[in-house]
């Protein structure tokens, strides 16, 4: 009986697990890709700036895009990060790159 549970749990864990990592709704971004044009370049950093000083909005892939340093917010670090890119400097964000997220996802929270 212990070694049906035991079977049973693990199928369950594997379920899960694939489940977790494999979905067809993923969306695609380019990190760093502020405005959402598909390249990352200095109107990233521009993006940025008025989203921070909260002059203009950005949606939910634009956002995550743009929090190049995770922290789930989208503030000067990130212009910051997408400027240096911009200029070639090292880049330790992996910006520049296809990334992805699950829509379920927690969103990156709004700065205003
Ligand atoms: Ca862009
Ligand atoms: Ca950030």
């Amino acid at each position: 009986m212990k070694k049906i549970i035991a079977a049973a749990l693990t199928l369950l864990c594997l379920t899960c697990a694939a489940v977790s990592v494999v979905s067809a709704e993923d969306i695609y971004y380019v990190r760093g890709d502020a405005n959402g044009d598909g390249v990352v370049n200095v109107n990233d950093v521009t993006a940025v700036q008025r989203y921070a000083a909260e002059l203009e909005g950005l949606n939910e892939t634009c956002r995550r895009a743009a929090d190049v340093n995770r922290s789930n917010v989208v503030d000067m670090d990130d212009a910051t990060a997408i400027q240096r890119y911009s200029a070639e400097y090292k880049d330790s964000y992996r910006i520049g790159k296809t990334s992805y997220y699950d829509p379920y996802e927690l969103p990156v929270v709004p700065n205003h």
